[in-house]
């Protein structure tokens, strides 16, 4: 029984490995033939977006500043229409060999919560480990400024996301009457026998009011089959925009 949980837990990290390796050859192919082998292209992502809430489009790029011995400086820089700036540095650990590049961090863009404007989603994970580690930025009074998740804390801002055989979790966005309401779902897997995979967990409403995630209710949810699980797993309700 563990035996097949950490095969099937290879077999996942590999198909992201190769996943993440084709991506990586394509963006390199779209740079053009002039990339030496082994470069790091450090190419920003830039997009526009309105960020800041007052409906016209602004620049958000993303770029990598610096890399020391134990981690990298990813710098998102917002310039709003009217020209207003705001930076907010974002540090990922090196846990590998300074290759991470701006696209492979950035998450996209999308509007979230009950506050006009789009948020921002990098994942501050790097690439490495079984699961993400996404942070979500936000426009408040002219500066970028953590979007904490539900039941997260300043310190500690990040989003639960995964799709693995120990942890479903995701968040499900949706506008109800008016008010923006999300639900988290975090579920825990157990084998019951070598071949199946089950999960259960809860499922936590939030509603956006007075600038927070106020907590509505919290359900149990029943024994749900690998399938089921895992289309709760990550962001769903809404895409993020490259
Ligand atoms: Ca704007």
């Amino acid at each position: 029984m563990h035996d097949w949980g950490f095969h099937h837990e290879d077999r996942r990290r590999r198909h992201r490995r190769s996943r993440h390796r084709r991506i990586r050859a394509h963006r390199i192919g779209h740079a053009g033939s002039g990339v030496p082998t082994g470069s790091v292209d450090t190419t920003p992502v830039v997009t526009r977006v309105d960020v800041d809430g007052d409906l016209k489009r602004d620049t958000v790029r993303l770029t990598r500043t610096k890399v020391s011995q134990d981690r990298y400086t990813f710098r998102i820089t917002v310039t709003t229409a009217k020209g207003k700036r705001a930076i907010r540095d974002v540090h990922v650990a090196d846990y590998v060999d300074g290759t991470l590049t701006p696209s492979d961090i950035w998450g996209g863009t999308a509007h979230l919560d009950g506050v006009r404007g789009a948020e921002i989603m990098v994942d501050r994970g790097g690439n490495v480990g079984d699961f993400p580690w996404p942070h979500v930025y936000t426009w408040r009074n002219n500066r970028i400024v953590p979007a904490v998740a539900p039941r997260a804390t300043v310190g500690d801002p990040a989003w639960t996301v995964a799709d693995h055989f120990t942890l479903v979790a995701g968040y499900d966005f949706s506008t109800v009457r008016g008010a923006r309401q999300v639900v988290a779902t975090e579920l825990k897997g157990r084998f019951v026998n070598s071949e199946r995979l089950v999960y259960s967990g809860t499922r936590t409403t939030y509603r956006w009011a007075g600038g927070t995630w106020k907590p509505v209710r919290t359900t149990k949810t029943r024994t749900l089959s690998e399938d089921r699980a895992r289309d709760l797993a990550g962001w769903t309700g809404f895409t993020w925009q490259q």
